[in-house]
């Protein structure tokens, strides 16, 4: 099934639903950065998204600089937001907020 990407009001619903992403307009993506600690904290909460991930076939872009980890959600099969990153955002957020 065809993954629909958000219309302009619930593109505007779903980043009021998350003030801690920004939205990255050229990519239609959202994108938070996390600073941890140190490198073992932040690659625990890597290991917990990735499994999170895996499990809702949807998977982040990111990268990591030793106590942080930069993500950035979009969906590679419509072009832009959909529903999965709005998903898979708020299950990142609680797993740290
Ligand atoms: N992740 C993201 N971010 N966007 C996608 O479109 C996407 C994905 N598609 N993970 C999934 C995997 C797709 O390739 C598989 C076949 O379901």
């Amino acid at each position: 099934m065809a993954i629909e990407g958000l219309n302009d009001t619930e593109r505007a619903d779903a980043l009021d639903a998350l003030p801690d992403w920004d939205y990255d307009e050229g990519r239609d993506a959202i994108a938070r950065r996390f600073v941890f600690a140190d490198f073992p904290e932040a690659f625990g909460f890597m290991a917990r998204v990735a499994l999170i991930a895996e499990r809702m076939d949807h998977h982040p872009e990111w990268s990591n600089v030793w106590n942080r980890v930069d993500i950035l959600l979009t969906t590679h099969d419509c072009g832009g937001l959909s529903t999965r990153d709005i998903a898979l955002a708020e299950a990142i957020d609680a797993l740290v907020d």
